[in-house]
């Protein structure tokens, strides 16, 4: 099945990755330009060589869809994966009067004692964003991230586009063309954000009733973001197939510089050396159609039973 296609790009980048240094001083084993195929008649691509959070891939892949881009949604649904680049912004403006936080990130992995400062300020910064009304929409919006690029996207006259309700329209209208495309890749605002999308670009195509879907990913964390990646996009299949009345057909993941961190090398061989089980499936509510409606609830994975989760250091 298609965990195969990923257990062979960690393969390939540990016998054949360049040594390269990179933004965040880790260091990593790279390659560049590979893809990966996955059927999702076979099942749904959650690996199951290790556990991966589909309730995270889930809660933020609808807070895409809604075009949210204000962490108080994650926030409720117990999802925490943007906090960083919220409270970035928050210590570092004017009405912040805490203990200083400069490069928390990397100081709160090498200094017990500042971890502990740092978890008591954005534990602080959490229910501010939860319960301040006024403080969340300050401080807790990240600005031109993906849910602003797909539903909201800016135009010169400052006319917008919903790019994700054109393409829907485009499915179900022409399903033949090949133009269905959502680019959350905007040079202008690049500049102005904290991590530029590292899902730039997807394409949708129509073949026998089924609905395709390819992500061109500029910059993968092989270990850590590739699997929430490709189980967000599975996701995304699924959901617009239903809206549009079509079978899922395949998800092409089609990577630039896919890379294999320096400190993740050990867990990425525990996990070559685990057996694949069957994948999942997946669920959805077929009492709901349009894909704007869908909340966390309307659908479910169910017989996922994969090898225990591993850890490993997040590079910031
Ligand atoms: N990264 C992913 N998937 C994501 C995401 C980030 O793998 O969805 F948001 C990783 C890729 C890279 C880092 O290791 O985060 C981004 O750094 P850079 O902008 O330097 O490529």
């Amino acid at each position: 099945n298609g965990e195969k296609a990923y257990l062979n790009l960690c393969e390939y980048i540990l016998n054949n990755g360049h040594k390269r240094d990179d933004r965040t001083n880790t260091g990593t084993y790279s390659t560049f330009g590979y893809q990966m195929r996955f059927n999702l008649q076979e099942g749904f691509p959650l690996l199951t060589t290790k556990r991966v959070p589909f309730k995270l891939v889930a809660s933020e892949l609808l807070w895409f869809i809604k075009g949210d881009t204000n962490i108080r949604y994650l926030l409720q649904h117990n999802n925490n994966i943007w906090n960083e680049w919220a409270f970035e912004k928050w210590v570092t403006s004017k009405e912040y009067n805490g203990p200083d936080m400069t490069n928390f990130g990397i100081r709160s992995q090498q200094d017990a004692e500042f971890n502990q400062t740092y978890q008591e300020q954005m534990n602080l910064f959490k229910e501010k964003i939860l319960n301040d009304n006024t403080f969340a929409e300050k401080f807790g919006d990240l600005g031109s991230v993906y849910g602003k690029q797909w539903r909201d996207w800016k135009m010169s006259n400052s006319e917008t586009i919903d790019q994700l309700k054109e393409v829907i329209h485009s499915i179900k209208t022409n399903p033949n063309s090949r133009r269905h495309i959502v680019t959350a890749w905007n040079p202008e605002d690049i500049p102005n954000m904290a991590l530029p999308p590292c899902h730039t670009m997807f394409q949708f195509y129509v073949a026998d009733g089924k609905l395709s879907c390819q992500l061109y990913q500029r910059s993968g964390d092989v270990f850590l973001g590739v699997p929430f990646n490709i189980a967000s996009y599975a996701l995304l299949t699924h959901l617009i197939a239903h809206e549009c009345n079509l079978d899922v057909g395949e998800f092409v993941h089609t990577l630039g510089d896919a890379h294999i961190y320096a400190n993740h090398v050990d867990q990425v061989r525990t996990q070559l050396n685990r057996d694949r089980r069957n994948l999942p499936r997946i669920e959805i509510n077929k009492e709901k159609q349009s894909i704007f409606d869908f909340d966390i609830d309307d659908f479910n994975i169910v017989d996922y039973n994969p090898h225990a989760a591993i850890k490993a250091p997040i590079a910031v």
